[in-house]
């Protein structure tokens, strides 16, 4: 096959790709704009190479004629949660979205697959539009925690190194790393309520101090200026004692102010 034709193939993989990641991403923002955990911690994909392509086909026998319906993993999408109670609530939450169909499901954190590899794939539909009307694209989502996905690129560029060949003792060191890597999930699992309560308050504290600097600096440009600066004065005693209770009170007031000002310019 031509390179340009490879390359008009490939295309619209590298548009649902790119859409994907945006979406994703869309999700983690929206959870944090409301101050809440979000199961989604790191999104990224990847068009899978040519080469790795035509490597893929030769080694399952693949006819390239219908390699784009045989490969499923042309387009990939990583998505990395904190703990492993994220990746099912990230399934739930694909499953229930209209722009993605799925087609499979493998859960290699119940069966963990022999080499110790751990994670949640899905084989979703997903569309994109091309000049040449609709494309109806296979994504394969790989769903998994941090403490997984390091074990996984570290094993994938040893694999990667040593072929079929890989030393037994590595091997054994793998399968051991793999068994630390469920203890050190389940750990982080018992202590999730903990983390997650502080990474809430941390980003409502964010949201909450953001809000009152856009009504100082918006109150700057209208209120008299004397009386800004000691708004601002009060804002800093209270970030500085760090207290959650008093700052949200502050907030509350100053939208009060920030209100009072507007309907003033009003009349
Ligand atoms: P690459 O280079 O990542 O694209 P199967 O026929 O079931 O053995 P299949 O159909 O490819 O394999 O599906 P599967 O098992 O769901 O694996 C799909 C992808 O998961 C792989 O893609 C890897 O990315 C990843 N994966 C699966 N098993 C392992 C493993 O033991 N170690 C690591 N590090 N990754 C794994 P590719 O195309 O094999 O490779």
């Amino acid at each position: 096959m031509e390179i340009q034709l490879w390359r008009e193939i490939l295309d619209p993989y590298a548009l649902a790709v790119d859409e994907l990641i945006i979406k994703f991403n869309y999700i983690i923002n929206e959870y944090r704009h409301v101050g809440a955990y979000s199961p989604i911690e790191q999104v990224t994909g990847r068009v899978k190479t040519i080469s790795s392509i035509l490597e893929k086909a030769l080694k399952k026998n693949i006819d390239l004629n219908k390699f784009e319906e045989k490969i499923e993993d042309i387009a990939g999408i990583r998505i990395i949660c904190q703990f492993v109670e994220d990746i099912y609530k990230v399934v739930d939450i694909i499953k229930n979205r209209s722009d993605m169909r799925v087609k499979s499901e493998k859960d290699y954190i119940e069966n963990a697959k022999k080499s110790g590899y751990r994670s949640y794939h899905m084989i979703v539909y997903y569309d994109v539009e091309t000049l040449k009307g609709k494309k109806q694209i296979q994504v394969e989502i790989q769903i998994r925690t941090l403490a997984m996905n390091f074990w996984a690129t570290i094993e994938h560029s040893l694999q990667y190194k040593y072929k079929q060949n890989m030393p037994e003792h590595i091997r054994e060191r793998l399968s051991s790393a793999a068994e630390a890597v469920i203890v050190l999930d389940r750990e982080m699992s018992v202590v999730r309520d903990e983390i997650m309560d502080a990474q809430n308050s941390f980003t409502i504290k964010a949201n909450v101090v953001a809000d009152i600097l856009t009504n100082i600096q918006n109150l700057y440009k209208v209120a008299n200026k004397q009386e800004v600066i000691r708004i601002q004065d009060d804002f800093l005693n209270i970030y500085q004692n760090g207290d959650q209770d008093q700052l949200e009170s502050f907030s509350k007031n100053l939208d009060k102010v920030a209100q009072r000002y507007r309907a003033q310019s009003l009349h």
